[in-house]
């Protein structure tokens, strides 16, 4: 079964905030924002927006009764087939705001899964979205509002009567005990992939960062990798791990991340805590922040956030403010770099020299060192080790061993010891 996908492309949609009390969970300008780039992100052309404000939210259908019909109009007038909530709705409200066989109705948590579940490339990320999409239907299956047929191939297709919902959840229930061994098998794949990184004795540096940062194309531009790079957002689900070259000459490993955003579904945040995993691990966390957005203050205040849930030490953190591009020359003049900040431009290339020098100042120890090594034909996971992570310089092979000389980090020739020969 794949991920669902809820959003067809275009779709055109009609965008829906409520102005509450601070106690409330509220909408304003700049959410709306963002939820017409997350819109975008998932493939809907926004054609609209209808807000209101009120003293508290209506249990029943949070914008009142009135304003219910007023959207309906509206978005029949604009034809749009989607109507996307700022809020997160609970399941009577989102049974109470769609009408049968008119326009879908989603809240902000379905249109975050739907593009989780477009951007998951791996493995791991997409039985992360599926699980996490099946935990999001389930209590929401009550035969109108949800069409199952977009919750996979195998479940039921036209709208269910009570007998039909009943094996409709049990047959989710059963989906999600399968994906949570298969989950529990990929994860322990990638543990171990992990310590034989960290047995190679290079240090991970990892970039985090509210999604949109830049932090793609940081990835790029230190790595020279092709990271898929877009102006969607949640372009990067699945972290990828690239060989980094310090002017020093040693290397580190550079680790691209999935981008935060504020209010991430609880259920999400478990589900892609396994993304997050190399940064608890990380020797240095470089935090990217869009230096032109207006709300950065606000993301990186949520990216800190996150960062302490995690248990990352602030120690180990660099500052820093991309896309720089942006400012004016006499703006730009007046920053000034800290020992704990930089401002650069990813894309531009400004700052990427000071960048790398700053990981390089970082990192302890683990300058290359040249050895000579003999081994013996049994011993290929130590050689292969020089070559994965070493500069081979020479490689021969004599009376059925190898000899190699090659450059290594200092930790790695540490460990390999024991096969060096005098030269
Ligand atoms: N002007 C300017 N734009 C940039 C810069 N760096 C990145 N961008 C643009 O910002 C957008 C997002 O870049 P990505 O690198 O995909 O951002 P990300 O942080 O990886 O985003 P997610 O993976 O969604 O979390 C793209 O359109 C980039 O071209 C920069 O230095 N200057
Ligand atoms: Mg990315």
């Amino acid at each position: 079964m794949r991920s669902a996908r809820l959003v067809q492309t275009p779709e055109r949609a009609l965008l829906v905030g409520v102005h509450l009390p601070a106690r409330y969970h509220s909408t304003s300008t700049d959410r709306l924002a963002e939820l017409e780039l997350l819109a975008r992100s998932a493939g809907a052309e926004v054609v609209g927006r209808v807000e209101q404000r009120r003293d508290r939210p209506d249990p029943a259908t949070l914008i009142g009764r009135g304003k219910l019909e007023e959207l309906h109009r509206e978005a029949a007038a604009r034809d749009a087939r989607l109507i996307l909530f700022d809020h997160n709705l609970s399941p009577t409200q989102l049974r109470n705001l769609t009408r049968e066989g008119e326009r879908r109705v989603l809240d902000r948590t379905a249109l975050i899964l739907d593009i989780f579940a477009r951007r998951a490339r791996s493995r791991e990320g997409q039985l992360q979205v599926e699980l996490a999409q099946l935990n999001y239907w389930l209590p929401r299956l009550t035969g109108r509002g949800v069409e199952l047929s977009r919750l996979g191939g195998g479940i039921g297709t036209r709208g269910p009567g009570e007998t039909k919902l009943e094996t409709d959840r049990r047959r989710i229930r059963h989906r999600l005990t399968r994906i949570r061994g298969e989950l529990e098998t990929v994860r322990r794949r990638r543990s171990l992939q992990r310590r034989a990184r960290q047995a190679a004795g290079l240090a991970t540096v990892a970039l985090v960062g509210y999604t949109n940062a830049g932090k793609s194309t940081l990835f790029n531009a230190l790595t020279r990798a092709e990271v898929g790079v877009s102006q969607k957002l949640f372009a990067t689900l699945d972290p990828t791990v690239r060989a980094l070259a310090l002017p020093s000459g040693r290397r580190a490993l550079l680790s691209d991340t999935v981008g935060f955003i504020r209010d991430l579904p609880p259920g999400l945040v478990a589900a892609f805590h396994a993304t997050l995993e190399e940064v608890q691990e990380a020797a240095l966390i470089l935090h990217v922040s869009d230096f032109s957005s207006s709300r950065q203050a606000e993301e990186d205040e949520e990216v800190v956030k996150v960062l302490a849930e995690l248990g990352v030490e602030p120690t180990a953190r660099l500052h820093v403010f991309n896309k720089i591009d942006r400012l004016g020359e006499e703006e730009r003049r007046r920053l000034r770099n800290s020992p704990r900040a930089l401002f650069l431009s990813a894309l531009a290339g400004l700052g990427l020299e000071e960048l790398r020098q700053r990981i390089d100042g970082w990192l302890p120890g683990d300058r290359p060192v040249r050895v000579v090594l003999r081994f013996a034909p049994a011993q290929a996971r130590q050689r292969a080790l020089v070559h994965q992570w070493g500069r081979v310089l020479s490689e021969q092979f004599r009376d059925g061993s190898v000899c190699i000389e090659a450059e290594l980090p200092e930790s790695l020739a540490r460990q390999l010891q024991e096969f060096a020969v005098s030269s």
